[in-house]
């Protein structure tokens, strides 16, 4: 992943001409909350009403297109990969915010390396069990604090917030971030998922108040 380095350092929440100072990497050193968004105590659910439950012994995750390699991960190949916790920030587009989520998980990062991006590689479409979609660049998806996860806050991942596995951007509004991620389709171009085809913003950065299209 090395070849996106640069490109992950342009990104406009990295290249930003703002100090990286105190607390998760996604604050940037910023005050606490990005334009426009409220801090909330409580974690609201925000899906399509559709909750699929997924037998561990049955989930899988599938990491295909533009790769060496497809691969097909069982629940224990999964757990089995390097895991890593971290803390950041989650901003709704709705205006909400969940601040010192505490996460567990794989990184995005550990998981394309299994599959290897081909050249020219550029963006990522994630599918969730419930049949939602969202696309995000690669050099998005290959930040450090972009995990897949199964644990917060200590415990389990609830299922309403996309147990037993979901995906997290904490520098980019959350619904790029997908609940029940069952495949990562790597793509040489741009698709634009669930929310992006309704007018969504494709790019989605929090501390620019890229909301809309
Ligand atoms: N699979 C799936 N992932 C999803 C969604 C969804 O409807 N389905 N909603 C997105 C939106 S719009 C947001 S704001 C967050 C909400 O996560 P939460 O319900 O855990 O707060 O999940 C995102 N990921
Ligand atoms: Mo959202």
């Amino acid at each position: 992943m090395a070849r996106y380095r640069e490109k992950i350092a342009a990104s406009p929440a990295l290249a930003d001409p703002r100090p990286q100072g105190e607390g998760p990497p996604n604050r940037h050193g910023m005050p606490k909350l990005p334009v426009g968004q409220t801090e909330t105590e409580k974690w609201p659910v925000l899906d399509l009403g559709v909750l699929p439950r997924i037998d561990l012994a049955r989930w899988q995750l599938v990491i295909d297109g533009a790769v060496e390699k497809a691969v097909t991960l069982t629940w224990a190949d999964f757990l089995a990969l390097p895991q890593v916790e971290d803390v950041s920030d989650f901003h709704c587009v709705t205006t909400w915010s969940k601040m010192d989520l505490k996460w567990e998980g794989v990184r995005f990062s550990t998981l394309a390396a299994l599959a290897g991006p081909l050249d020219g590689a550029s963006h990522v479409l994630c599918y969730g069990y419930d049949g939602y979609s969202t696309n995000l660049p690669l050099e998005e998806a290959l930040k450090d604090d972009v995990l897949l996860v199964h644990q917060v806050d200590g415990g389990p991942l609830p299922l309403e917030h996309g147990g037993p596995c979901r995906m997290i951007t904490p520098q980019l509004y959350a619904w790029k971030g997908s609940k029940w991620i069952n495949r990562i389709e790597i793509l040489i171009g741009d698709r634009p998922g669930f929310w992006e085809q309704r007018g969504y913003s494709d790019t989605g950065h929090p501390w620019r108040d890229d909301r809309y299209g």
